[in-house]
């Protein structure tokens, strides 16, 4: 019989998209081996060709799991849903499976990807910071208006979805950029839920094998 291998996940500490993975592989209770890419080392350890063959878009996350290698953390948060289904991290009804996927999609591609080391690298060290505020306080004012309708305890309801996945490292994020976060306190209430959540800890940048000894908490 052949012998069942446990997934390896390419994962950074900082990375807030490899975070997301994180998330979703504590909260399914999944054991895995964790390779740390590191993205500033060696000019970039993600540009190896190595990696590039793993993933050709040199970034983390990807997952290697069930014979098959993954990049996009969505695309592995739904992988993962459809063969490891409990805990749900996707609503059952229609309309609130949507409004997960569209605050997913609003932090994974309206937000994270313009603040991206490879974006503020082309941007310039002198703007970086302003560039990335604007980019994130743009997303986060949308986002606010949205979780008016959406949210309970969580993005959307009371249940712990992929929407939260993308938000908490988000909100990490924000707070490297140093981005006031009193224009909203609906994004800050979920976020401070979320943290205080077992698989949100265990997986938090912070307690990472790759994580240096100053960031550690
Ligand atoms: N859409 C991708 C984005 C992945 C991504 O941007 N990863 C970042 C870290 S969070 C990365 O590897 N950046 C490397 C670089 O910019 O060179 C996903 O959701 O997985």
């Amino acid at each position: 019989m052949a012998e069942s291998r446990k997934p390896i996940l390419y994962s950074y500490f900082r990375s807030s998209c490899s975070w997301r993975v994180r998330i979703a592989l504590a909260l399914k209770n999944m054991d895995y081996e964790m390779i740390t890419i590191n993205l500033t080392k060696d000019g970039g350890q993600q540009f190896s060709e190595e990696f590039q063959a793993l993933n050709p878009m040199k970034q983390v996350p990807a997952l290697k799991i069930d014979g098959i290698t993954i990049g996009q953390s969505l695309a592995i948060i739904e992988y993962l849903e459809e063969t490891r289904p409990t805990p749900r991290l996707l609503p059952q009804d229609p309309k609130k499976r949507a409004h997960v996927r569209m605050i997913s999609h609003l932090l994974a591609s309206g937000i994270q990807p313009l603040q991206n080391l490879s974006v503020l690298k082309q941007v310039g060290q002198e703007n970086q910071l302003t560039w990335a505020q604007q980019a994130i306080s743009s997303g986060f004012n949308a986002l606010e208006q949205i979780l008016q309708s959406t949210a309970g305890k969580y993005c959307v309801g009371d249940e712990v979805s992929m929407a939260d996945l993308c938000l908490a490292p988000q909100v990490a994020n924000a707070d490297r950029f140093k981005v006031d976060l009193t224009p909203y306190p609906t994004i800050s209430r979920i976020n401070k839920s979320l943290l205080a959540l077992e698989a949100f800890q265990v997986s938090h940048p912070c307690r990472q094998p790759d994580t240096p000894p100053e960031l550690r908490a």
